[in-house]
């Protein structure tokens, strides 16, 4: 039975890890930067010298195949991938994993000339941590991209995407166009980490991810006064922080015990202006993001939380304004990728078991599109987008060997 270089694989690793490298470990490889345009640059090398057919797409997806070199309903293919852009201070397996391993399987299918009826590829998509817009490249590849709204894309610090894109040398505008031809995938399987604690602490080696949450992300303004912050008197205030910080006390709690139970809600982002200690914040704006494996909880949450913002804005005699940035759709994972996973864990005599993933993934994207699934490997300590995101190298071989046998199965 066919099986992975680990030492290969793990050089690759260690390799891409150097672009954005930070000083105290980790890194920051955000989508368009030069860190992470001179690792596509990296992989594109790495993949032709694997003896792959390598290329990139309009929306900046590259994609490394064997013996094809551009995808037709005519030859349908078996895919595979993951991203190499990072979230800020990020770890060094979080898509990494799924890209690199993809290419070890595929060079070591094509070294052993394993046989196998349908192309085999494997992709990077470009921006999934979603810096200008949630899972980007993999949403152009799927067709769902709103070629409309790509003007108005931007960063949370204001940079656009097509400005970006242009600095990197793509033209946004024309990423709809990255469109995959109806009938181009059979099938798409994705390794990654589980960026939780779940299979660490019941001891499993393999997760197989049964569906995908659905990430919704709202901008909400607050408006009030700038005023003095030393003569101004207590309750003439208008602060528009104090509302915020009300507000996303409020909605926390209100997703835990209001929720479906496995809903969570987080604020990574905040904003007070004009942002001097000696002015009463004038104007608040939160980034609130709330996922659930349910697209309706997060749709009655999205309108309780409404309310609820509108409620605050009263008391603290502020304006409240929302913004919704992105919502993902939550995805099952197809069965039949979900079988195929299973039973190359039992003919590896690996322990498996069945799971959602709460964090958003590409896959999600092409579930609208083929039979979409994931292989989860155990996070060391649940821990990810921190520095010391890790997990065992023993555990990295089982995940990429799962992958390797999975990608034959579906490509028989
Ligand atoms: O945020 C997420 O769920 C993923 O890591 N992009
Ligand atoms: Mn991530
Ligand atoms: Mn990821």
């Amino acid at each position: 039975m066919i099986s992975i270089s680990l030492p290969r694989l793990t050089s690759r690793i260690n390799a891409l890890a150097r672009f954005g490298a930070l000083s105290g470990g980790g890194v920051t490889r955000p989508c368009w930067s030069p860190p992470h345009e001179e690792a596509r640059a990296w992989l594109l090398g790495e993949l032709r010298a694997a003896g792959l057919e390598a290329w990139v797409d309009i929306a900046g997806n590259v994609f490394g195949a064997t013996g094809i070199r551009a995808l037709s309903p005519e030859a349908p293919i078996v895919l595979t991938g993951s991203h190499i852009d990072t979230v800020p201070e990020g770890g060094i397996l979080d898509g990494a994993l799924g890209v690199l391993a993809g290419l070890e399987c595929l060079q070591a299918i094509g070294e052993t000339r394993t046989p196998h009826a349908r192309p085999l590829v494997v992709a990077a998509w470009s921006d999934e941590e979603g810096r200008y817009g949630s899972l980007f490249g993999s949403r152009a590849f799927c067709g769902l991209l709103d070629g409309a709204r790509i003007d108005e894309m931007a960063a949370v610090d204001g940079v656009r995407l097509v400005d970006a894109m242009a600095r990197a040398g793509f033209d946004a505008h024309r990423a709809p166009e990255a469109r995959a031809p109806a009938g181009a995938v059979n099938a798409y399987v994705e390794l990654h980490i589980e960026q939780g604690a779940r299979l660490e602490e019941a001891g499993i080696p393999i997760g197989v991810v049964e569906t995908i949450v659905g990430v919704r992300r709202s901008r909400v303004v607050f408006v009030g006064q700038a005023d003095h912050a030393g003569t101004t008197p207590m309750d003439r205030r208008r602060d528009a922080f104090l509302a915020a910080a009300d507000y996303a006390l409020r909605v926390r709690e209100h997703v835990v015990t209001r929720g479906s139970g496995v809903s969570v809600t987080n604020f990574g982002v905040v904003h007070v202006h004009p942002g001097a200690s000696n002015i009463v914040p004038g104007r608040a704006e939160l980034v609130h993001e709330m996922r659930d494996p349910d697209v309706a909880v997060l749709e009655r949450l999205a309108e309780e939380c409404a309310a609820m913002a509108r409620e605050v804005a009263g008391r603290h005699r502020v304006g409240a304004e929302i913004q919704l940035m992105s919502a993902t759709t939550p995805a099952p994972c197809s069965s039949r990728v979900q079988t195929a996973t299973e039973n190359v864990c039992a003919r590896l005599g690996l322990q498996y078991r069945r799971l959602y993933s709460a964090a958003g993934h590409d896959a999600q994207n092409l579930a609208s599109v083929t039979d979409a699934g994931m292989i989860f490997i155990p996070s060391q300590g649940g821990r990810s987008h921190r520095v010391d995101e890790m997990s065992d190298w023993p555990a990295i071989e089982r995940g990429a060997n799962t992958l390797l046998h999975t990608l034959l199965a579906l490509a028989a």
